[in-house]
């Protein structure tokens, strides 16, 4: 998969995709990832990127060339072009799985008031938000749904992604986990949990999973 960031901001990206998973990703051939500065688009001397939004208003609204020459540049018959703004459909890990079958991603960063909505109109497949707040960079949210994206493709982890997604898809959150000491500052990890007994342990778990599931995602359980 080939991913091009486009950002204002390619040092917000640089260090979290060149860690750990990404990192590794990127060695094995499995990502060819690159960050692009929105700025080398520019022609004018002084490399202006925003404006003062029509009708008024608080704020700068990035201009559209830039972006319509870096997308022009970039784009094959195979890209898929997607832009980070609050205002986008929210992410899932039912999205991830989708754009983790794209042969190449255009990842466009929005920032300050937001960008000129011709590029929305005329280029833009999917306008993404991670969730309801508001960042001051869409870099911080293109490394949140690159992470997702990457750690889906075939061949970056092994079977311990598996199990975890089909969790998360079936609904549920997880039930809690323990790991030694069994007993620290007095506080003991759950007797079951230590029994050898698969069967009530997974009937334990399946319990723990629903309980906090119910305090704190009940959204989950409407759906
Ligand atoms: C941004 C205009 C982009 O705040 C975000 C964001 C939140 N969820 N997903 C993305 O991106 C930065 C701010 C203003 C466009």
């Amino acid at each position: 998969m080939k991913i091009d960031i486009l950002t204002l901001f390619p040092e917000i990206c640089r260090a979290p995709l060149s860690e750990s998973m990404m990192k590794r990703a990127q060695e094995n051939g499995i990502v060819d990832l690159r960050i692009h500065n929105l700025r080398d688009w520019t022609t004018d001397k002084h490399h202006v990127v925003d404006d003062a939004p029509f009708g008024g208003g608080q704020g700068m609204v990035m201009k559209p060339e830039p972006i319509f020459a870096a997308v022009e540049m970039l784009r094959t018959q195979n890209s898929f072009v997607v832009l980070m703004t609050p205002q986008g459909k929210r992410f899932t890990q039912s999205l991830a799985r989708d754009f983790s079958r794209c042969e190449h991603l255009i990842v466009i960063c929005g920032h300050y008031e937001g960008i000129d909505h011709r590029v929305v109109e005329h280029f833009v497949n999917f306008e993404i938000s991670i969730g309801d707040y508001v960042l001051t960079n869409g870099a911080i949210a293109a490394v949140v749904i690159i992470d997702a994206v990457v750690r889906l493709l075939p061949g970056v982890l092994g079977h311990e992604q598996s199990a975890a997604d089909d969790t998360f898809s079936a609904g549920l959150l997880e039930a809690p986990q323990y790991t030694r000491p069994a007993e620290f500052r007095g506080w003991k990890v759950p007797e079951i949990l230590l029994s050898g007994n698969h069967a009530e342990i997974a009937a334990w778990r399946r319990e723990q999973a629903k309980k906090r599931t119910r305090e704190n995602r009940p959204d989950l359980l409407r759906e």
